[in-house]
């Protein structure tokens, strides 16, 4: 089965490649930069997305293929960026995030990430959470947008200073993909 992911960001590219692998599966990457909608849900974003993809790439229709959105959500700002995390990121960025953060005892947060997955004919949505926290400064030069500031649970690196391998086994993203992945090898069993 040949599968796309959609996406502008190699990273996020790099590390599903990786954890399909070890489903023998191989996915190819659709480097396609698109306009997320602004809604309140990551899933609601997510699928109106591959909507929008469809439309402007019209070969997708009849594809394989996902994107994914994440997003991070900090307990003391209300959940703040969540579903704003790319505009955010693009704006203040970590540093910014810092500052909103400073004197804030509670440093809980979570990373969320929603794949959308377009199987040629209808959608269907898959979801994977990483509690953690938000450190107060940043550490690590690996990884992406707000990796130098989240320490997952139980965990005494952040993201950026973990390989892939690493992240892979803690990240929001691996949990969202193996739901996907397992049911796509489950599916290809049939
Ligand atoms: P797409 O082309 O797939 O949309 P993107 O980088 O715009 O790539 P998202 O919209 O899903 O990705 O991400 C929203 C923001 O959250 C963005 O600024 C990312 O850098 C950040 N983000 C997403 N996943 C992350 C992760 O695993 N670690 C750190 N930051 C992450």
């Amino acid at each position: 089965m040949e599968i796309h992911f959609v996406t502008h960001n190699s990273s996020k590219y790099e590390e599903a490649s990786s954890i399909a692998k070890e489903y023998n599966l191989l996915i190819r990457w659709y480097d396609h930069e698109y306009e997320e909608p602004q809604e309140d849900s990551l899933e609601i974003i997510a699928r109106k997305s591959c909507s929008r993809v469809i439309q402007e790439k019209p070969e997708l229709k009849t594809l394989n293929f996902f994107l994914e959105d994440a997003g991070m959500f900090i307990e003391a700002l209300d959940g703040f960026p969540g579903p704003y995390s790319s505009y955010v990121f693009k704006t203040i960025s970590n540093d910014g995030i810092l500052k909103l953060m400073e004197g804030k005892e509670n440093r809980r947060a979570y990373f969320k990430s929603v794949i959308a997955f377009h199987n040629g004919k209808s959608i269907e949505t898959f979801a994977g959470i990483t509690k953690g926290s938000i450190i107060l400064s940043t550490i690590g030069d690996k990884g992406f947008g707000f990796d130098p500031i989240f320490k997952p649970e139980d965990n005494e690196q952040t993201f950026a200073e973990m390989t892939l391998a690493t992240k892979n086994l803690y990240s929001h993203r691996q949990k969202s993909l193996r739901i996907l992945f397992t049911s796509l090898t489950a599916f290809a069993k049939q």
